[in-house]
């Protein structure tokens, strides 16, 4: 919809840098473990100059794409695409309850408190799209429910736009973080999202545009499942039938995490899905 004011690469690129300036990021690694990754990733990077026989044209254009990428803002976006798949991998190691997946640079903290039973915030057009109701139960490896766990529920709407990040949108739509009752149970109500094309205006699509690859995200829903003593898992929710499912251009699909929703003698699309915990 080219009348609706466009969140440009450059607008929700430097929106999710500012937000990830603001979180300041620390770790515990020590100096010989740094020197260890540094040592290896420099490596990697010079095997591949030197395998492919990269030209001094071409490293100038890499530097200049560095630097295009940092003044627009787009390192969130870049290496949540194209990195963060094997930062979960690494973490997915030491887990045995709902398989995780990859952040994203839209996260936003303190999406607003809802009951367990209740709709995300969305605007009229919203409304006019299928309805999603998602139901289900939080619980512990046992099988236990658990009560007063939360899910924080994030994704875009239909024109692929993230609240937060995009100007048209208000603050918090299709944003929430719902308690399960006393069994651990919730049922949300929220649209059955679209495919998502990562921004092409900016130096991540020039990177995708310049292989010929594509930009697409099959549709997906993220969320954060935690509850007090354990892990909280990070993850998101596909679409069974979807398109881009099997080439998602951030990698971050798995088995696992693919709803498979039917539609009601309401008109609504119904899918439940369960989350267990691992301990803390
Ligand atoms: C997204 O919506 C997303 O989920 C990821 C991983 C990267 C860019 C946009
Ligand atoms: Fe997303």
């Amino acid at each position: 919809d080219t009348a609706m004011p466009s969140p440009t690469a450059a607008g929700s690129g430097s929106a999710a840098t500012d937000k990830f300036k603001n979180e300041r990021a620390t770790a515990d690694t020590s100096p010989e473990r740094l020197a260890a990754i540094a040592k290896d990733a420099l490596s990697a990077l010079h095997n591949v100059i030197l395998e492919h026989g990269v030209t001094y044209p071409e490293y100038r254009v890499f530097k200049q794409w560095l630097i295009d990428v940092g003044e627009g803002g787009e390192w969130p976006l870049f290496l949540d695409v194209f990195i963060e798949h094997a930062v979960e991998e690494v973490l997915a190691r030491s887990r045995k309850g709902t398989k995780g997946s990859i952040e994203g640079p839209y996260y936003v903290a303190n999406a607003p408190i809802l009951p367990s039973v209740s709709t995300l915030p969305m605007r009229a057009e919203d409304r006019e799209i299928t309805p999603l109701v998602f139901a289900g139960q939080v619980t512990d490896l046992d099988g236990n429910g658990l009560a007063g766990a939360s899910l924080e529920l994030w994704h875009a709407d239909n024109d692929g736009y993230y609240s937060h990040f995009a100007p048209h949108l208000p603050d918090w739509n299709l944003r929430g973080t719902i308690i399960t009752d006393g069994d651990g149970r919730y049922e949300i109500t929220t649209i059955q999202p679209a495919p998502y094309q990562i921004p092409t205006d900016g130096p991540t699509g020039q990177f995708i545009e310049a292989q010929n690859g594509h930009p697409w995200r099959p549709a997906h829903l993220h969320l954060i499942v935690s509850a007090p003593g354990k892990e909280s898992v990070t993850t998101q929710l596909y679409f069974a039938g979807g398109e881009w499912l099997d080439s998602d251009v951030a990698s971050a699909t798995k088995p696992e995490l693919i709803l498979d929703p039917t539609t009601g003698d309401d008109g609504k699309n119904h899918v439940t899905y369960n989350f267990v915990l691992d301990p803390a």
